[in-house]
């Protein structure tokens, strides 16, 4: 029987209650976290739980573990689970309290869920997915790894009803990220990516990517690009613990250069690869 963790400690899940009074519940008040696993082993948790301690602390939630006690109750979880490709989600509530907006009078233990899931991972090349475009109503923070994801949900289905993978999110004429995701263009040998500001979550598969063209030598700017952009681009692909690095062939019907991954995704999808074998070793 698979275990999760609540509060610290390792449940079956029918052992675990979640209170309707939960703010997570009532309100999404709360942040969350997406890492994933590769031969038993997390791939970049650091990033990920520094992330989820940013997010939790900018909407003054305070976990009450260091960074390294919380990352061993994931490694043990993961281990007791004998997981070896899948994904660990994780979220942290504001807590319990009589239903009221404001932050509850008395302190409150915020409520914890930790559980893994089985995902295969990917091997071999990845084929180019289709996206669509959709106006980015999310509000102003998006830099908080939030529960609230009313916006990014909307924009999925925008996405699934169009029969694409993805939702290019855009304020305006500016691209902004995926409904799920970071975006990247590639012109002229050069990758432009939206900044890392409040308008989009810092991925950490973003993060990962940035510092392969580092190495890789490949031009790059983290720099807001417009819509014209995106559909002129030579290459557009797309990021994220799920995705990995994943070409776009076509966006809103008009098909982006060849219709296939492009050259430079391709270098990167190879880059990740050998990251993740770095890190987690060969899948
Ligand atoms: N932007 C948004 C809005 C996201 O929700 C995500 C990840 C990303 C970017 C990419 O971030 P990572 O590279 O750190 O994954 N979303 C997670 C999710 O909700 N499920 O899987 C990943």
């Amino acid at each position: 029987m698979e275990k999760m963790i609540l509060n610290g400690e390792m449940k079956d899940r029918s052992e675990i209650r979640i209170d309707i009074e939960d703010r997570g519940y009532q309100f999404g008040d709360g942040v969350y976290e997406v890492i994933r696993i590769y031969n038993g082993l997390l791939f970049a948790g650091d990033m990920h739980i520094k992330r989820l301690f940013q997010s939790a602390e900018l909407i003054s939630i305070s976990i009450p573990y260091t960074q390294e006690e919380l990352m061993e109750q994931l490694k043990r979880l993961v281990k007791t689970n004998d997981l070896q490709s899948g994904i660990i989600y994780l979220q942290y509530t504001r807590g319990v309290s009589p239903r009221s907006h404001a932050f509850p009078f008395h302190q409150v233990e915020p409520v914890y869920v930790a559980y893994t899931k089985e995902m295969p991972a990917a091997k071999g090349e990845k084929a180019a997915v289709r996206a669509v475009t959709a106006e980015d109503i999310r509000w102003l923070r998006c830099n908080i790894k939030s529960l609230n994801l009313l916006g990014n949900i909307l924009a999925k289905e925008e996405a699934v009803k169009a029969g694409c993978e993805e939702a290019i999110q855009h304020r305006g004429d500016i691209v902004t990220e995926g409904s799920s995701s970071n975006v990247f263009i590639a012109a002229n040998g050069a990758i432009k990516t939206h900044p890392a500001n409040n308008l989009i979550l810092n991925g950490i598969t973003r993060q990962v990517v940035l510092q392969l063209c580092g190495k890789l030598e490949i031009p790059v700017q983290e720099e807001a690009f417009t819509m014209e952009e995106l559909l002129k681009a030579d290459e557009v692909f797309y990021t994220s613990t799920g995705v990995e690095v994943t070409g776009i062939s076509e966006v809103d019907g008009k098909i982006i250069g060849n219709g296939q991954t492009g050259p430079l995704t391709q270098k990167l999808q190879q880059a990740f690869c050998q990251e993740i074998e770095r890190q987690c070793g060969r899948i």
